[in-house]
């Protein structure tokens, strides 16, 4: 069977799941697109695939089986709800909706349907180095945790990007990555604000410093940066109490001569997590095709949007802020597959 999907928002990340999904992953077909700009979204049409006016319309559409959103953050909510209402399986780019309101009303949906509807885009946990890093933390290679550090430098951000998305759209990710490295929830958050890089865009508190107390007592500290300028860096270290653990540089060769070594850094986040995207979409095809969802849950995207919430409180009253969540619903707490 072809999994018919339509995807809604073909800027850049769009585009490279329409390259996914139509040359690269298997048992799927994109079978629509559209975006605010029509123009973007003729131009990223693949060849049978029809351009529709507006996502309601792709939603509609009986020739398309599953939604793939991938529009800006603030414009996921009204196309996650109608996923849901249409009884549509979405595969929502993070964040799930950059409100702990937003996301609460997309909650609220899913559960009164009584099912999973909606997987949230966080695509580092089926990525190879990040997986080995959680199996070294729970196989208890380096005993119990104490801390994590991590770095999230973007060599630049576009036009669109406001200051709010370093924590947002940016950290959004290493919190992900916390709540799943340890199987636990943030407790409470603070921001410290370095010297601002000259290079900052005006208005930004680039870079920052995120400091995130899990609910265990794990501390997980979050450099994120975005004008780091020399490429895209992503890393982090798990210290326990009998060892350490951290991602290998993702260099793919390093070249050692006359007396000194080199590796690549890759260019953005489409060199750096190429094959975890492959993993996590095609992760989804097979399991929609088999009338199930995979990958974080809703309950997951709206963890994360609170605790950067909570995070944007934190960098505004310079204090530590507590993050306060709601109770689990049942429908979330079987793990996500
Ligand atoms: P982008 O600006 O390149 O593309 C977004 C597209 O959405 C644009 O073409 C825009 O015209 C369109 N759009 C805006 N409002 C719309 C609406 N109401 N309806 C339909 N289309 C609309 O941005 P991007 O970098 O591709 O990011 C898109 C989303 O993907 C964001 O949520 C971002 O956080 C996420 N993202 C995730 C990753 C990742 O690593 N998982 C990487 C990049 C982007
Ligand atoms: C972008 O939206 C992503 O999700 C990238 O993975 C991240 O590194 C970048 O900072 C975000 O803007």
């Amino acid at each position: 069977m072809t999994l018919n999907v339509g995807v809604i928002g073909t800027g850049m990340i769009g585009q490279d799941h329409i390259r996914r999904l139509s040359r690269v992953l298997s048992g799927v077909r994109v079978a629509a697109m559209t975006d605010v700009d029509l123009t973007r979204a003729r131009a990223a049409a693949v060849e049978g695939a029809t351009v529709h006016e507006s996502g309601q319309a792709l939603i509609a559409d009986p020739d398309v089986d599953a939604v793939l959103v991938t529009s800006w953050g603030p414009t996921h909510e009204e196309y996650v709800l109608a996923g849901i209402a249409a009884g549509k399986q979405v595969f929502c780019e993070k964040p799930l909706a950059p409100t702990r309101a937003a996301c609460e009303r997309i909650m609220d949906a899913e559960v009164a349907g009584g099912r999973r509807l909606v997987s949230v885009g966080f695509m580092r946990r089926y990525d190879a180095q990040y997986r080995a890093l959680k199996a070294a933390v729970t196989g208890g290679e380096i005993g119990a945790p104490l801390l994590m550090h991590a770095a999230h430098r973007n060599p630049s951000v576009p036009d669109t990007y406001t200051s709010d998305m370093i924590i947002s759209d940016t950290a959004v990710h290493d919190v992900d990555v916390a709540r799943w490295m340890f199987d636990d929830e943030v407790a409470a958050v603070t921001v410290l604000k370095p010297r601002v890089s000259a290079k900052a865009k005006a208005g930004f508190h680039d870079p920052l410093f995120v400091l995130l107390e899990m609910a265990n007592g794990v501390l997980v500290d979050v450099e994120a940066s975005v004008n780091a300028g020399f490429g895209y860096d992503i890393r982090g270290e798990v210290v326990g109490e009998d060892g350490t653990a951290e991602l290998s540089e993702s260099a793919g060769a390093v070249v050692k001569r006359a007396g000194s070594y080199a590796g690549r850094v890759p260019r953005d986040w489409r060199e750096r997590f190429v094959h975890a995207f492959d993993a996590e979409l095609q992760a989804w095809i097979d399991a929609v095709t088999g009338g199930d969802t995979s990958g974080p849950s809703v309950w997951d995207g709206y963890a994360a949007t609170v605790v950067c919430e909570t995070g944007l409180a934190a960098l505004r009253s310079d204090a530590r802020e507590p993050v306060v969540l709601r109770d689990v619903p049942d429908l979330y707490k079987e793990p996500s597959r």
